[in-house]
């Protein structure tokens, strides 16, 4: 049971491109704080159990093809429909570790050359999703992420696709309000996960002691 004195869990949120270390950073950093007796759940978008989260599944796998903006909505509404369950697990102590946000959200599909699909209108529909306490983006250049690996066949492991994604992720980093903290993830793994501990273990504690209810602006 989460400790009584907890406020609120905080919500941490781990971005960056295909193989930048995001999955295994998300254990360590859970196991690191859990050990610490921390109250913790984790969650990956997209949710590929939901209908609208098989839906996207689908297409990410080239078994049906859908319009760009149809796909980004479903994405969107793929977080709209965790909202509840995370503005609850937070209200109930628990501290979220997040694979992947809205971020990804704009900028995958901002990535895809379509001129209808900016930035600005990629946002749109996830404003107003509990928003993240902290943002680590795990920068990582696509010629190193293809040394962890080649391509599989998902919708964008392209090489191209990637660059842009990176792009528009520093892009992002840029902008005002960006607020994420970038760590360069072409380093061992143990030294990422240092740096991640540095920059989330304050927000967690910060977090657990205060009260913050912010939503995405
Ligand atoms: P993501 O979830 O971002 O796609 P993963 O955590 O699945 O990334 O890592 C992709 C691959 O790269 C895995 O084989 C993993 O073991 C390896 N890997 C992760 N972090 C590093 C690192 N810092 N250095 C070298 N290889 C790594
Ligand atoms: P994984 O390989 O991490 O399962 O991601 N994506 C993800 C989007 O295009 N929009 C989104 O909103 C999200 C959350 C990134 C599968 C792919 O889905 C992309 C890679």
């Amino acid at each position: 049971e989460p400790r009584n004195s907890m406020v609120r869990g905080a919500f941490v949120v781990v971005e960056g491109v295909d193989r930048a270390g995001k999955t295994t950073q998300v254990q360590r950093l859970c196991s690191k704080l859990y050990a610490l007796g921390h109250n913790i759940k984790t969650i990956r978008f997209p949710d590929r159990v939901s209908t609208i989260g098989q839906m996207i599944g689908s297409y990410l796998q080239n078994e049906t093809n859908m319009d760009d903006h149809v796909v980004h909505l479903l994405f969107s509404a793929n977080r709209w429909e965790k909202a509840k369950w995370i503005e609850e697990t937070l209200a109930k102590g628990y501290t979220i570790i997040c694979d992947r946000y809205y971020y990804s959200g704009m900028v995958y599909s901002a990535a895809k050359n379509n001129p209808a699909l900016s930035l600005e209108w990629a946002k749109q529909p996830d404003i107003g999703l509990p928003k993240p306490d902290v943002v680590i983006f795990l920068d990582l250049e696509p010629w190193q992420a293809e040394q962890r690996g080649g391509y599989g066949e998902e919708k964008y492991e392209k090489r191209e696709l990637q660059q842009r994604v990176r792009e528009l992720y520093l892009q992002l980093l840029n902008a005002p309000g960006g607020g994420m903290k970038v760590i360069n993830a072409g380093d061992s793994m143990d030294a990422v996960e240092e740096r991640i501990w540095n920059e989330v273990l304050p927000w967690v504690e910060m977090v657990e002691g205060g009260t913050y209810g912010a939503k995405v602006g």
